[in-house]
């Protein structure tokens, strides 16, 4: 058990490590996977002779909350074989990820999205892992690509020796090289702790399998797990895995580490605990996620917690607005405060102050919106963050064909948020507020759902941010009939990283159409809640018991 003091020092490391200015930020809630191994990690179950039976149980299918990183180092929907274009060379089958991935989504579906990346080659020995060989520089940057835009590795997956069982010698030096690999590893991608597990062999290329067994299961490190894989079903081959036995394997990685995790935080009841559960968190999830809660504002710029807002009236803020007058009533929830910015309409930073729009939506009179309630909201909840930068895009009236790539609006949007990024800081989310102008012929409310998609995964592109995370508001208005098209649409968008916030209730103004400035505070905070629960709270691990 490491002493309180040990885990200051960690905590300390991990806050001091240089933060790199990444364009494309991250979502906290990606949990990052890196798989590494010989054969029976990369895949073998359903191939004989050379060839893939092609068949793929329910367990291992995609899924869109499961990425892979492919070998050209982008993020793809994962699907079987996982490992095909990393361990090329051979015929890849059914490998255990998969079914890992799916058995803890189906186990805690608030885990968000799943991102895996493959890096096991048939046929390695463990000399071919070790620091300064080719296969451990492919998976020290494989993982380095993976982080790219944002997330947190949560395990490193292990399952290789087969190929150290032929000498008694190789057998015999096994641990000590497995160790070696494993703390230069955790060495190397700053992340002393992090979590892994390990699987002990089924089967083996030579005679000395119970040597390395024993050398696996008896490792002796701080957060390192051992499963056994021992009686697990063989192909005819002896060596690999069936199917049905990697589906199996897969289940139990996923088992172990679920093990591994307490309850999120939010859901940590005693306050005595947070400290322990923040220091855990910033050793375990490493500096990325401690840099998410914001930082000092000394380095304010690189801290930038930037979110961008944008839709139609109801986002830009109408609330106090009566016959195109606005009553200049700001509630304390939507003041401004010096830790609050707004990108000006001159793409300038300035205090944030109502109306948040009243440059960008310049036809229309603007009143309050969502934002600055949002913002002050967020300020209040999450204590690390230092400050709020909003970059307010919505324009009054606007139908989502408006929205599409190429639009002058969609330019608009990518212009002001290449502008926000430029000095420092990360893009936190987009805040999506539109659809009412989409209600009013049938046609445009069918379509709603695939252009609203569309929309989000081309700003992804773009902003090369693939999993940039959304908040979406679920209509309280509309100006048609096809109201409930339009929110079935929203509520049925099924994109990761989407969160849909729903509207539906909130006071509306005479209008029919509009928010109040009571209601848009309170969907602000509805927003703030929303970000907080999805995207900023990763749990902690027991790591370090
Ligand atoms: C695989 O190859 C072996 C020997 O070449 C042969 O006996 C066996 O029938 C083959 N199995 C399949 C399923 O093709
Ligand atoms: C595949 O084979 C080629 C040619 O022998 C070799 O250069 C390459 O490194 C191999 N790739 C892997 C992943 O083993
Ligand atoms: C490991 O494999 C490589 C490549 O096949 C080989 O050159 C090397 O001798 C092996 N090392 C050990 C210790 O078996
Ligand atoms: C950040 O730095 C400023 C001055 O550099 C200091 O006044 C402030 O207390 C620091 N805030 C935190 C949270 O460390």
């Amino acid at each position: 058990m490491l002493s309180f003091l040990g885990l200051m020092l960690l905590a300390f490391a991990g806050l001091v490590r240089p933060q790199q200015p990444d364009y494309s930020l991250g979502s906290p809630g990606k949990n990052i996977f890196l798989l590494a191994g010989q054969s029976n990690m990369a895949g073998r179950g359903g191939v004989v002779n050379g060839t893939w039976d092609g068949s793929v149980p329910p367990e291992c299918r995609p899924n869109p909350w499961v990425l892979r990183l492919s070998a050209a180092l982008s993020w793809v929907e994962a699907r079987e074989p996982l490992h095909q274009d990393i361990d090329a060379n051979k015929t890849c089958g059914i490998g255990p990820g998969m079914a890992f991935a799916n058995t803890l989504l189906s186990k805690d579906s608030s885990l968000g999205v799943v991102g895996l990346v493959p890096c096991a080659i048939g046929g390695t020995n463990i000399s071919q892992w070790a620091r300064g060989g080719l296969l451990y520089a492919q998976l020290v940057k494989r993982a380095g690509a993976a982080l790219q835009d944002g997330g947190t590795i949560r395990a490193f997956l292990w399952y290789q020796g087969e190929s150290d069982t032929e000498s008694s010698e190789e057998a015999e030096l096994y641990k000590g090289r497995l160790e070696k690999f494993f703390i230069d590893l955790r060495t190397d991608l700053s992340s002393p702790m992090l979590p892994i597990i390990q699987v002990s062999l089924a089967s083996g290329d030579g005679p000395y399998v119970e040597i390395v067994r024993t050398a696996q299961l008896g490792l002796d490190l701080p957060n390192v797990r051992c499963i056994d894989a021992k009686g697990l079903q063989l192909q005819p081959d002896g060596l690999h895995l069936s199917t049905p036995a990697q589906v199996r394997l897969g289940e139990m990685l996923a088992d172990t580490f679920l093990q591994t995790m307490p309850s999120p935080i939010q859901n940590s009841s005693p306050k005595s605990l947070s400290l322990l559960l923040y220091l855990s968190w910033v050793i375990v999830l490493g500096p990325r996620v401690v840099d998410s809660l914001g930082g000092n504002g000394s380095t304010s710029s690189e801290h930038k917690n930037i979110f961008i807002l944008a839709g139609q009236s109801n986002m830009a803020g109408r609330g106090g607005v009566v016959n195109n007058i606005w009553d200049g009533f700001v509630p304390p929830e939507s003041r401004s405060n010096p830790a609050i910015l707004r990108l000006s309409s001159q793409l300038e930073w300035e205090e944030a102050h109502e109306p948040l729009h009243g440059d960008i939506d310049v036809r229309k009179t603007c009143g309050v919106g969502p934002g600055m309630a949002f913002a002050n909201d967020l300020l209040e909840k999450a204590p690390g963050f230092e400050g709020v930068s909003l970059v307010p895009c919505a324009v009054g009236g606007t139908s989502i064909n408006e929205w599409a790539r190429g639009t002058r609006l969609y330019k608009d949007l990518v212009t002001r948020a290449r502008a926000a990024v430029e000095g420092g800081g990360k893009i936190r989310a987009i805040l999506w507020y539109q659809g009412e102008r989409d209600t009013v012929n049938q046609e445009d409310a069918e379509a709603y759902k695939d252009k609203l998609k569309e929309l989000i995964v081309n700003l992804r592109a773009e902003l090369h941010f693939p999993l940039l995370p959304v908040l979406q508001v679920g209509l309280a208005s509309g100006q048609g009939p096809f109201l409930e098209t339009v929110r079935e649409a929203q509520l049925e968008i099924d994109l990761p990283n989407v969160v849909y916030v729903d509207a539906k209730g909130l006071e509306l103004e005479r209008d029919g159409l509009h928010l109040t400035t009571t209601a848009q505070v309170c969907l602000g905070e509805m927003l703030a809640d929303a970000f907080l629960r999805s995207f900023s709270s990763p749990r902690p691990d027991s790591s370090y018991h």
